[in-house]
């Protein structure tokens, strides 16, 4: 639609060649007046979206088997530039609108899909806008282009050509080289995250088995090649690197109907689920019909075998979804012609047709690989045995708290001081560590919307226990039931449920959507996890600002993320920031510092004053009430950080390490990243 607006493709009158012009222009204007609406926004999110869309184009060329290199360079100067060995962008000129293929490209909105079409494409996928988007809100962009023996060249600054396309001289090979300088005017400061480039790049790579992509840092000289020659298994080894495997990686990958799906799997020890899906490269975190597909055959497949093997009796029952995944990490992949995205973040795959291919083709592939593998065969089932008894003895557990509550008369735990307010959206819970702290806390609350669960030495690490052992944590169980969502594991269930009906001002029965809340549940519901059942807006965690303290946090966050992750993902989770040092200067004036660099400032701010005395907290504890109030409670005056999740694999991979029960990994990374973690926001 939008090409449309900015080019009239049917126009052949020479005369047009001006209009066309000034369309062209007015297109990548309305790029710059609204950047957010082509790129998401104007923060680091869309300079590295520019990014993602200038390589997504390359790798296009590497999907449709023209290219098989690609070279990402971050320049001293912030410029970031792309070269690839395809077929370069087309350089004759374009009948209609009387400019090179290449300043079609980089000057026409979703010019993508104007040459030759067919094939999968990433780009056009997701925003799509294209690489003119990239040109329109750069400072410049230099294009040159390598075909029939020459080398071309434009450059443009903020989407303007200096020039038209030249010819500049010979040419060896093809290939499309793109560098690019992000424009300060729209995105302020340019500074790019080098890792989470590198992080895109390798995933690439791993999606993409026939590309080699080298990247380089000019700044610090640093170079990295990504290249896997067995693709997404590689991926799937790597996810498992710090786990124990039960077996080695299954890889099957087969076509039908123009739709190429690739599956890679591998059981560990641990008693998680991770499956990442993608969708023409775009990681489709929503997970959609690739997913479900995947799913149904998974369970089909092994109950079929157990059954078949005598693993499962007669009088048994089926293993669950949840049964069988356990442990399991896997990576689907899905190439298809017209993708088509859904779901809030438009990361959800929706094309029905592809639940049912992929679920054939993972029926066929498994059974073929149990069949011809009975040793693995045997190790995968057991596991399911095992996760199924957990599962049920997890299940009277739970029961057991719900028949324990309703005998004490009290849907509540006994230690929660709970606010008077009703409406969760108003409510918040503050997780303390420790009775003395939590006594403090307490009495420096305002009990109307804030309360308090203090929590008695350390909660269990989850990350070692399964879901049955948890459960008899009193910790974690006075936890679930103050929090009041029930719980659930992993993020994969998520499912649509049906919203209630309400009859609106003109009479008319429609879906109450002013709660957009995901429920997760299992196939036989006994573990619901309904968010809308949560009791309080903000879940706070506040502990010492020591080791034991960071432990604590950690475990909380760990629980959290594995049994309750949609409440991260919503941003219900503060942390609380309390001070470490009080300095009174006389009589009555008096400050907090929350770290020795805020300490200095404020020492050096009030250095003339007598009477100085520094005092520095041990712990939440030696806080009065009014203190506490007044430093870390008071919403006025109080500082959170919240803790967000923007990358599951990334948070997945530090709870494995962290809280996982591999000694090495862990020290390295506390070497590695301690500092960072100190004072990094919480962004998992
Ligand atoms: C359309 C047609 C052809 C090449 C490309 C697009 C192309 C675009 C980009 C963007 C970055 N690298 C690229 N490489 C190729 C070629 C058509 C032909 O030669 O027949």
């Amino acid at each position: 639609m939008a090409e449309d607006q900015n080019v009239n493709m049917n126009s052949t009158d020479v005369g047009q060649y001006d209009a066309d012009q000034l369309t062209v222009l007015k297109g990548l204007e309305a790029v710059r007046i609204r950047p957010a609406m082509y790129i998401g926004s104007t923060g680091t999110k869309g300079l590295h979206h520019l990014f993602v869309e200038v390589v997504d184009n390359s790798i296009d060329e590497v999907l449709a088997g023209h290219a098989s290199e690609v070279e990402v360079v971050v320049h001293r100067d912030n410029s970031i530039s792309v070269r690839d060995n395809g077929r370069g962008i087309p350089v004759d000129i374009h009948t209609e609108m009387g400019i090179s293929g290449v300043e079609v490209a980089m000057t026409i909105l979703h010019a993508g899909g104007k040459f030759g079409g067919g094939g999968y494409k990433v780009s056009g996928g997701l925003h799509g806008v294209g690489v003119s988007a990239v040109n329109a809100l750069s400072e410049w962009l230099e294009v040159e282009v390598c075909r029939e023996g020459k080398r071309y060249a434009q450059r443009y600054q903020r989407g303007v050509p200096d020039a038209p396309l030249k010819e500049v001289g010979k040419a060896k090979g093809t290939g499309t080289y793109t560098r690019w300088l992000a424009d300060h005017e729209i995105f302020g400061k340019i500074e790019y995250h080098t890792d989470v480039l590198a992080q895109r790049l390798r995933e690439l790579a791993y999606l993409n088995k026939q590309v080699k992509i080298i990247f380089t840092i000019e700044e610090t000289g640093e170079s990295q090649e990504f290249h896997y020659k067995t693709g997404i298994a590689a991926y799937v080894e790597h996810l498992n690197r710090n786990k124990d495997p039960l077996h080695k990686v299954i890889y099957f990958n087969r076509q039908r109907e123009d739709t190429d799906v690739e599956i890679s799997l591998q059981y560990n020890d641990s008693y998680h689920e991770e499956i990442l899906t993608f969708a023409n490269n775009i990681n489709t975190a929503e997970g959609g019909v690739h997913l479900s597909g995947f799913k149904t055959a998974l369970t089909r497949v092994i109950n079929t075998y157990a059954r078949k093997n005598n693993f499962l009796k007669e009088k048994e029952n089926n293993f669950s979804g949840d049964d069988v995944r356990e442990g399991l990490t896997a990576v689907i992949s899905c190439k298809l012609l017209a993708p088509q995205f859904e779901g809030q973040t438009k990361t959800k795959l929706g094309n029905s047709e592809v639940e049912g291919i992929v679920n054939s083709i993972v029926g066929e592939g498994l059974t073929e690989f149990l069949e011809e593998n009975p040793n693995v065969a045997k190790r995968i089932i057991e596991k399911s045995v095992t996760a199924s008894r957990a599962r049920e003895a997890a299940r009277k557990a739970a029961d057991l708290v719900k028949r324990q509550n309703a005998l004490e008369n009290s849907s509540l735990p006994g230690k929660l001081a709970d606010c008077s307010e009703r409406d969760p959206s108003k409510c918040e819970v503050y997780l303390v560590e420790g009775d003395s702290a939590g006594g403090s806390a307490k009495q420096g609350r305002d009990r109307r919307y804030q309360a308090v669960l203090p929590l008695r030495g350390k909660i269990l690490n989850v990350e070692k226990a399964r879901l049955d052992k948890a459960l008899e944590n009193a910790e974690i169980r006075a936890l679930i039931t103050a929090l009041g969502t029930g719980i659930a594991m992993g993020t994969s269930d998520e499912e649509e449920v049906e919203l209630p009906l309400f009859t609106d001002e003109d009479g008319v029965e429609t879906e109450d959507n002013s709660y957009d809340l995901p429920k997760t549940k299992d196939k036989d519901n006994s573990f619901v996890y309904d968010i809308s059942k949560l009791r309080y807006d903000r879940v706070i965690i506040m502990t010492d600002a020591d080791v034991d303290g960071d432990h604590i946090r950690t475990l909380l966050l760990t629980f959290f993320f594995r049994y309750m992750r949609p409440l991260i993902a919503h941003g219900h989770v503060y942390i609380a920031q309390p001070p470490l040092y009080r300095v009174s200067a006389g009589k009555d004036q008096q400050f907090y510092a929350r770290n020795d660099e805020e300490l200095e400032e404020i020492l050096k701010s009030i250095r003339i004053k007598r009477d100085l005395k520094v005092q520095r907290f041990k712990g939440l504890g030696e806080m009065n009430a009014d203190q506490l109030h007044e430093t870390t409670m008071d919403p006025a005056k109080r500082t959170m950080l919240q803790v967000t999740l923007e990358d599951g694999v990334a948070a997945d991979e530090m709870f494995t390490t962290l809280m996982g029960d591999k000694v090495e990994p862990r020290r390295e990374f506390i070497e590695k990243y301690a500092k960072e973690v100190a004072d990094v926001d919480w962004h998992y």
